[in-house]
C-alpha cells in the first residue's frame, strides 16, 4: 500500500502538480508539516501545500521555502516567490534609418528574446566619431546640439527621432534593450549599433571648382569640397555637364576630371555632387567653363570666313525660328483638334526654358512643392492595384478636391521600406511632370509628401502601358492608328527636346495609353534601382542601361542627349510596329552591342510600312548628329498620315544592314533553328500547335506548304496565309 502511495507521490512530481490538501487527504493525514521535496517550496510554514518551483528557479534541497534562480535569471525586489524568473532581453534587432538632410528617424525591431518579461524598454547612446566604424577613431558623446524624441532612455516604442546633426560627420547609435531585471544582471545590457556618416547632408556650398587646362575638345576641372574629406567615408563624385546640345553624367573617384570629346569654342555648365555610402548630396552651384576655340593655321582670311559664316548662320537662325513658329502654329493647331487639352499657352511662354532639376534643391520635398501641388490624403480614395512603378506600387483612385469633380486617378506610391535615397528620386519624378504641360506628356496632378505613404497623383490611363496594350491588340489595329500613336509619342518628345529634357529610358514600357488612343510619355528623373530587373532590360554597366533602346554613343561614353533620344524613339517604333515584339528578340545585350557597332540594325518589322521602316532607320544612324530632330520626326509621321496611301508600301528587308531575328548569321536558305522561331519572327506563333498536329516540325516540312494544306490545318484567315506562304516563298528565293 505504502508503495503504491509513493508511487503516486512520484507520478504527480513527475506531471508538475502540487501536493494539494484536498486531493491528499490521506497523504496529508500521514505527512503533516512534512518538508517539500527538491524543486518544490513552501513559502510560509502555515502555507498547506507545497508548490513547484515556478520557471527558471530551483530548490536543490527538501524543505525550502523559497526556489533560487537559475544563473542568468532574477527576480525584482518586489517580485514574490511565486514569480517566474526572468532574464535581460536579447539586443535589439535590424537597426534601420533614414535621414533627411541632417534629420535621423531610427527604427528597430523588438529583441528575438524579451526575456520571459513585458516591460522591454530601450536606451540610445549617441556619440560622434572619427572614422565611420566606431573602433576606427575616437567617440565622444553627442554634443547638446543633439536633440532627441522622445528621448533617450525608457524608450517604449522601437524608434526614436534625432534632430541636429551635423553635417559631414560620422556618427554611433548604441540602441540597448532593457527590461526589470536588466539591472540585476552584471553583464550589462545587450545592444545593437548603427554607424552612419551625415557626408551626404552637407552641400558642396563651398566648393569652388576650377579649370585646371582646356583645350578646343577638353577641359580639366578640380574642386576641393568645403571640408576635408574623413578617412573613413567612401566618398566619390557625380559630375553633370551641359550644353545646348548634350548633357553627360560621369562619377569619379577623385576631386578632378578630364572631360574628352567637347565640342570647340562652347560654353558646358558643371556641376558636382558628392556620392557617400548613404546616397548623393545636393548638386554644387553651376560653374560655366569654355573651351578654346578650334586650332587653326592662322591663315590672314580666317577672321574673315567666320564673320560671313557667323552671319549666315544668324540668318539661317532667324529664318529657321520663323519657319518653326509658323510650322508651330498649324501643328499646334492640328494637335487641339485631334488631342484636345488646355497645355497649349503655356507651352509658348516656356519655349526653350529648360526644366529645372529637383537636384538644384538643398530640401528635395520643398524642391517638390515648388511646382507640384500638395494634395490632403483625404481627397483621396484607393481603389485597386494596376502596376508595379519603381518604387512600389500604382493604383487606381478617385480624386475629389473639395469644391471640384471628382474623378479617377492613378497613384503612385513609395514603397514605407524603402530606403532614405529613394524618395528622393521618387520625387524627382514629380518635379520634372510637373513642370511640363502638354497632350503628350503624362500630367500630374499632385503630390502627398506630408504623410507616409509619399505619393503621386497622376491621371488615369485607361489602356495602360503601351507595350502591354499593343501585344493585347495586335489584331485590331490599324497602320493609321499606330503612325498617330507614334506622332503623339514624337510630339511629346519634342516638348521634351525644347525644355532640354533627355529622358534617357524611351521605351513603349515608359508610354501611357489613353481610352482614345492619346500616348503620353512617362517615367521622368528616374535613376534606375531595378531590383526587379528580371529581363536583364536594364543592365549595369557602371550604371542602369536599357541597352537594347540606347544610342551607341549613350552606352559607351554616356553622352545623353535629346538625340540619343531619338535613337530609342526609332526602338519604339519598330516595337510599335511589331505590336510589342521584344527588340533584338533573344540576342544578348553583348550581343546587341556588337551588331549595332558592327553596322547591323533591327530588321524592319512584318508588315511595316516602307516609309516607317525608312524613318526607324534614320532614327539609328551612328552618328548622332545626323539623326532627325523630334520635330521633324513628328511632321513627317503628321505627313504619313494626311496621305496614308503612302503606308501601302512594305519595307524590303535588306541582309547587308539589318540583322536576322531571331539570328543564324551566315545560314544559307532558311535562317530559323525551329518551326517556333520561324513562326514568331512572322508573328505567327499562335498556329504553333496548327503545325505540331500536322506534324510540321522540322523548316524542311514546311517548304511544300500550299493554302490548301494551311487550311486543312485550320488556319483560314487570308492575311495569315499570306504571310505565312510569302515568307515560305523568301526562303525558296
Ligand atoms: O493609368 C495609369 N496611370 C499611370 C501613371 C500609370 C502608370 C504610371 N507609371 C508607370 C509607368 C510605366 N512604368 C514602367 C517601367 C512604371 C511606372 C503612371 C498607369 C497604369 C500603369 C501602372 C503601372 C505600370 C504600367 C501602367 C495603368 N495600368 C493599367 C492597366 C491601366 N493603367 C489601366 C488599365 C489596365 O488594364 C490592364
Amino acid at each position: 500500500m505504502a508503495g503504491s502511495v509513493w508511487l503516486q507521490v512520484f507520478n504527480r512530481l513527475f506531471h508538475g502538480q502540487v501536493f494539494h490538501k484536498e486531493e491528499n487527504k490521506e497523504l496529508y493525514g500521514k505527512c503533516k508539516r512534512q518538508a517539500c521535496p527538491v524543486n518544490f517550496y513552501r513559502s510560509e510554514m502555515d502555507t498547506p501545500s507545497c508548490l513547484k518551483c515556478p520557471p527558471h528557479s530551483t530548490a536543490k534541497s527538501v524543505g525550502a521555502t523559497i526556489c533560487t534562480c537559475v544563473s542568468g535569471h532574477y527576480r525584482t525586489p518586489g517580485e514574490g516567490p511565486q514569480v517566474a524568473c526572468t532574464r535581460p532581453p536579447s539586443a535589439p534587432q535590424n537597426i534601420s534609418f533614414s535621414l533627411s538632410g541632417t534629420q535621423l528617424s531610427l527604427q528597430w525591431k523588438p529583441p528575438k528574446d524579451s526575456g520571459g518579461r513585458r516591460d522591454v524598454s530601450y536606451n540610445v547612446e549617441c556619440a560622434q566619431c572619427q572614422g565611420i566604424a566606431p573602433d576606427e577613431g575616437l567617440c565622444q558623446p553627442c554634443g547638446a546640439a543633439v536633440h532627441f524624441s522622445p528621448g533617450t532612455k525608457g524608450l517604449t516604442l522601437p524608434a526614436i527621432q534625432i534632430d541636429g546633426l551635423e553635417p559631414y560627420a560620422n556618427y554611433t547609435f548604441r540602441v540597448e534593450a532593457k527590461n526589470g531585471v536588466s539591472d540585476l544582471d552584471p553583464s550589462g545590457s545587450p545592444s545593437a549599433t548603427l554607424s552612419l556618416s551625415t557626408g551626404h547632408a552637407e552641400p558642396l556650398s563651398g566648393l569652388s571648382l576650377s579649370l585646371v587646362k582646356r583645350g578646343p575638345r577638353r577641359l580639366e576641372l578640380s574642386w576641393a569640397g568645403s571640408r576635408p574629406r574623413s578617412p573613413g567615408v567612401n566618398l566619390s563624385y557625380e559630375l553633370h555637364v551641359l550644353n545646348q546640345e548634350e548633357e553627360r553624367h560621369q562619377m569619379v573617384p577623385e576631386p578632378r576630371v578630364l572631360l574628352t570629346e567637347l565640342q570647340p569654342d562652347t560654353t558646358y555648365v558643371v556641376r558636382v555632387r558628392t556620392l557617400t555610402p548613404l546616397g548623393p548630396g545636393p548638386f554644387s552651384p553651376d560653374h560655366e567653363f569654355r573651351t578654346s576655340p578650334p586650332l587653326s593655321k592662322g591663315l590672314s582670311g580666317g577672321e574673315i570666313v567666320a564673320v560671313v559664316f557667323g552671319l549666315m548662320l544668324a540668318l539661317a537662325l532667324i529664318l529657321g525660328f520663323l519657319i518653326v513658329r509658323t510650322r508651330r502654329r498649324t501643328q499646334k493647331q492640328k494637335r487641339q483638334r485631334e488631342c484636345p487639352s488646355d497645355g497649349g499657352d503655356r507651352e509658348d511662354k516656356l519655349w526653350l526654358k529648360p526644366y529645372v532639376d529637383l537636384q538644384a534643391y538643398e530640401d528635395p520635398a520643398q524642391g517638390a512643392l515648388d511646382f507640384a501641388r500638395e494634395l490632403d490624403p483625404t481627397w483621396l480614395t484607393v481603389d485597386t492595384v494596376i502596376g508595379e512603378g519603381e518604387f512600389g506600387e500604382v493604383y487606381r483612385g478617385i480624386l475629389r478636391i473639395p469644391g471640384h469633380d471628382c474623378f479617377t486617378v492613378a497613384i503612385k506610391t513609395l514603397k514605407a521600406s524603402s530606403p532614405d535615397g529613394h524618395w528622393w528620386n521618387f520625387l524627382r519624378e514629380a518635379t520634372i511632370m510637373s513642370q511640363f504641360n502638354h497632350e503628350h506628356i503624362l500630367h500630374l496632378e499632385g503630390v502627398v509628401t506630408k504623410r507616409k505613404p509619399i505619393m503621386i497623383i497622376t491621371e488615369f490611363m485607361e489602356n495602360g502601358a503601351l507595350d502591354a496594350f499593343l501585344r493585347a491588340q495586335e489584331e485590331q489595329l490599324a497602320p493609321g492608328q499606330l503612325v498617330s500613336m507614334l506622332q503623339g509619342i514624337a510630339s511629346g518628345m519634342s516638348h521634351l527636346s525644347d525644355h532640354r529634357y533627355v529622358h534617357r529610358d524611351l521605351a513603349a514600357r515608359n508610354i501611357l495609353v489613353s481610352q482614345n488612343l492619346c500616348c503620353k510619355v512617362s517615367d521622368f528623373g528616374l535613376t534606375r534601382l531595378l531590383d526587379n530587373d528580371r529581363d536583364g532590360t536594364y543592365e549595369t554597366q557602371g550604371g542602369k542601361i536599357p541597352i537594347r533602346w540606347t544610342a551607341p554613343e549613350a552606352i559607351a561614353h554616356r553622352v545623353f542627349t535629346s538625340a540619343s533620344d531619338v535613337w530609342s524613339f526609332g526602338v519604339v517604333m519598330w516595337e510599335v510596329l511589331s505590336f510589342g515584339d521584344k527588340p533584338y528578340g533573344d540576342m544578348s545585350n553583348q550581343e546587341v552591342m556588337k551588331s549595332i557597332e558592327d553596322g547591323y540594325r533591327l530588321p524592319p518589322p512584318v508588315d511595316c510600312p516602307a516609309p516607317l521602316y525608312d524613318l526607324m532607320k534614320c532614327c539609328w544612324a551612328y552618328d548622332r548628329t545626323c539623326r532627325p530632330r523630334f520635330r521633324q520626326l513628328q511632321t513627317q509621321l503628321e505627313q504619313l498620315l494626311d496621305s496614308p496611301h503612302t503606308l501601302r508600301t512594305i519595307a524590303n528587308f535588306d541582309p547587308r544592314v539589318t540583322l536576322r531575328l531571331p539570328s543564324v548569321s551566315g545560314s544559307d536558305g532558311i535562317p530559323y533553328r525551329s518551326v517556333s522561331e520561324w513562326l514568331e519572327s512572322i508573328r505567327m506563333k499562335r498556329y504553333i500547335l496548327h503545325f505540331r498536329s500536322a506534324g510540321l516540325d522540322t523548316m524542311e516540312c514546311v517548304l511544300e506548304l500550299t493554302a490548301e494544306d494551311l487550311k486543312q490545318m485550320g488556319i483560314t484567315q487570308a492575311g495569315h496565309q499570306k504571310r505565312i506562304l510569302c515568307s515560305i516563298q523568301g526562303f525558296k528565293d
